[in-house]
């Protein structure tokens, strides 16, 4: 327990964490006068490529064998058609794009409320989504190599959750359990192996507590810990499979075999950091703690214009300056896997970052980092 600041103050740094990142040292993060757009066919500028195209938002084929009473279906038997933009939909909130800090000490109490709420997901649309702390995706958890990590889980919600811990080793019947409404339960896991992990709701239809976000990441730190930089930042991709305004994900959506997600995102929100470059410099080292959430679709993610020096995704790395002259321009990620990628900003100008699956580009998937003149944070 050495080392251990006890419970309210771990909950305090990590409440400083997120606090820093909602108000710190970067210009308020709230979205202001959002124009309306359709379902990835807001976009405008010439950056991403497909952005500003019409979203498709294809009918998909008919899930067959799904439950009947989820949340999110509505009763129907097919897949909800893309909703029309409210423009009277609440301004999304930015997520801020910073990594978390390091918690302190090797213990760790970090709560966990559940929460069901309505959440805008791009201009003009809003999911009523299931969270781990009140935002998609759940905060971000940084840990040493070994440390202990208690997550007390408090279920505020309507409906039963759980959680799984990719950064754990325990047998699902042991943490992955039903936490009802109004229940406490708290999951104990030791970081065994430095990565980015994700957590997620395991409640079934695990697809369906994805989807509507329960999802999000915990970094554990490699032993010796990460050289300092000048940028660190988080982005988790996932997808949304919009049902009504303001209700669930839709399951038969986010259920087909074909899926074809009405947005795909960072951080939750479509083109949040398109619309809000991320100012950096020229120069600048950069690192990004990137993991496809999923719940379904593949993640390529670039960095148009540089390349990544060092990588590691999922245990096998990538390290600057090896002999042979290695590097990485996209860095691929099936749902659950993540990476570290560092690069350095060559020159004054603008750096998008997407998916280099281009379909999904147009569909929110894409953000941009911003060096030299104008390079500030806009609203
Ligand atoms: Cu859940």
């Amino acid at each position: 327990m050495k080392g251990n600041p006890g419970r309210a103050g771990l909950a305090l740094a990590l409440g400083f964490a997120l606090a820093a990142c909602s108000s710190g040292n970067a210009p308020t993060w709230t979205y202001a006068a959002a124009p309306v757009g359709t379902p990835g066919g807001q976009t405008t500028a010439s950056v991403g490529g497909a952005a500003g195209q019409a979203s498709p938002a294809p009918p998909a084929a008919a899930a067959s064998a799904a439950p009947t009473t989820m949340p999110g279906m509505g009763g129907s038997t097919a897949p909800a058609a893309a909703p029309v933009a409210d423009p009277n939909a609440p301004a999304y909130t930015l997520y801020p794009p910073e990594a978390p800090a390091l918690l302190p000490g090797t213990v760790h109490d970090v709560d966990f409320p559940i929460i069901e709420k309505d959440i805008t997901v791009a201009k003009g649309f809003v999911v009523h989504a299931w969270t781990f702390g009140g935002t998609v995706p759940g905060p971000a958890i940084r840990v040493h190599l070994g440390d202990t990590v208690r997550v007390h889980l408090t279920n505020r919600g309507q409906m039963s959750h759980s959680i799984d811990f990719h950064a754990s080793q325990t047998a699902m019947d042991h943490q992955m359990v039903e936490i009802k409404p109004g229940a406490t339960f708290t999951y104990t896991f030791t970081a065994d192996y430095a990565g980015v992990w994700m957590y997620h709701c395991g409640t079934a239809p695990t697809l369906q507590h994805i989807a509507n976000g329960m999802f999000g990441m915990v970094i554990v730190e490699p032993k010796g810990g990460f050289a300092k930089v000048d940028h660190e930042y988080a982005f988790v991709q996932s997808e949304w499979y919009l049902g009504a305004q303001g209700q669930p994900a839709d399951y038969l959506k986010a259920a087909s075999g074909a899926p074809s997600p009405d947005f795909v995102v960072f951080n939750g929100v479509a083109s949040q950091y398109k619309d809000n470059p991320i100012p950096v410099a020229a120069k600048d080292r950069i690192r990004i703690f990137i993991l496809d959430a999923g719940p379904n679709i593949d993640s390529s993610f670039h960095v148009v214009g540089t390349i990544f020096d060092t990588v590691h995704k999922e245990g096998i790395s990538l390290l600057k300056g090896n002999p042979d002259g290695w590097g990485s321009q996209a860095v691929d990620l099936s749902p659950a896997q993540a990476a570290i990628i560092e690069l350095v900003i060559p020159e004054n100008g603008s750096y998008a970052f997407v998916t280099h699956a281009f379909n999904f580009v147009g569909r929110g998937a894409v953000g941009v980092f911003k060096a030299g003149a104008g390079a500030t944070m806009s609203h």
